[in-house]
């Protein structure tokens, strides 16, 4: 029986000793220390020993396991090394490859202008209103003071959806609409920024969308005075300090009496240069003391309260401020241009 398991070992260990496959491993080890096995199969044999005999083949017996387990055991170590090995190969990352390439966004000029300019009427206490795109008659030029016969509500000139309904052409209708929400309430602080429409042939000061930002001021002893002050802090803060305006008599028929404002030339400073065709002066806001007509349809008696208002073109801005030549860039969706204001 002795020679039977020294001939089990030798031929486990020479079998064991030239494994190379994990699974066949585990074969050889259910084949020779399995219930089933082969070891098992020799120790059956035990109970026909003698009493002197048992405990030494029992000691044989358990050296050849331990010895077969051993060597099993140094080969299950060198497969999982193996196994570790292939795996960290095969999850390999060379980290020296060109990142994945990220294109940086920018802000689009006309966004960041708006932003600009809602920052700084915030800082002095206005809140940002906004409206519908598609308006109705009476929002767009009743309530604004726009007679029926009135050029400006020429079919020719607006976009028309239906008899009563088109795309805004200035986005005061949001301030009328603010007015008569307010319930006669005041004081009334809002900017109004967003897109309005005209019927225009596009060309490269001229588009048929373009963005407006209109302010409205309503309360108490509202004076000329109060806008001047308003609007030069509004350049000031815009324009850098040394920005001046300058007012002149127009007409607009929601504000009586209306005037154009120029901002000194922020980039000769009012010496005269090519962007302010020498005059010294840039021509960048309408405004004026609200209509009492306006007021009234605001919901606001005229004897009472009275206001301020203005509106700018925010491309015209955009292009003065980013010494941009041609309105359409800003639609074009190139992005050689949207490019250049990135980070800026
Ligand atoms: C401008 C110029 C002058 C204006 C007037 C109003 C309202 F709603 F109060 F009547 N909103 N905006 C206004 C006045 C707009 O844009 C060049």
């Amino acid at each position: 029986m002795k020679e039977k398991l020294e001939a089990l070992k030798n031929e486990a260990l020479a079998k064991l000793q030239e494994v190379t496959d994990p699974q066949i491993l585990n074969d050889l080890r259910v084949k020779y220390l399995g219930k089933k096995g082969e070891l098992t199969e020799v120790l059956r044999g035990m109970g026909s020993l003698s009493a002197e005999e048992r405990p030494v083949i029992g000691q044989v017996a358990n050296l050849v396991r331990s010895a077969i387990e051993e060597i099993i055991g140094a080969k299950q170590e060198v497969f999982q090394q193996q196994e570790t090995l292939n795996r960290l190969q095969a999850e390999k990352v060379d980290v020296t490859l060109p990142g994945r390439q990220l294109q940086q966004g920018g802000i689009h000029p006309l966004t960041r202008v708006v932003q600009e300019i809602e920052d700084i009427f915030i800082g002095m206490g206005y809140r940002v209103a906004e409206g519908p795109e598609v308006e109705t008659d009476y929002y767009n030029f009743e309530a604004l003071n726009l007679p029926k016969n009135h050029p400006a509500r020429d079919m020719q000139d607006s976009f028309y959806l239906t008899e009563d309904l088109l795309m805004r052409t200035q986005t005061s209708p949001v301030q009328i609409r603010t007015m008569q929400a307010m319930n006669g309430e005041a004081p009334v602080k809002i900017i109004c920024p967003g897109k309005v429409f005209r019927r225009d042939d596009d060309d490269a000061t001229h588009s048929f969308q373009f963005h407006q930002i209109e302010g409205l001021v309503i309360g108490r002893n509202i004076r000329m005075s109060d806008l001047k002050g308003t609007l030069l802090q509004f350049v000031k803060e815009m324009f850098g300090a040394n920005t001046g305006i300058r007012l002149r008599p127009s007409f607009f028929p929601f504000t009586e009496p209306s005037v154009e404002v120029d901002v000194s030339c922020f980039k000769c400073g009012g010496d005269g240069c090519r962007l302010c065709k020498q005059s010294g002066w840039l021509e960048i806001l309408g405004a004026g003391m609200v209509h009492p007509n306006v007021l009234e349809m605001g919901g606001y008696d005229p004897a009472e309260f009275s206001g301020f208002a203005f509106g700018m073109g925010v491309e015209r801005i955009a292009m003065l401020k980013y010494g941009i030549d041609d309105i359409r860039h800003f639609y074009s969706n190139d992005m050689s241009f949207v490019k250049q204001f990135k980070g800026v």
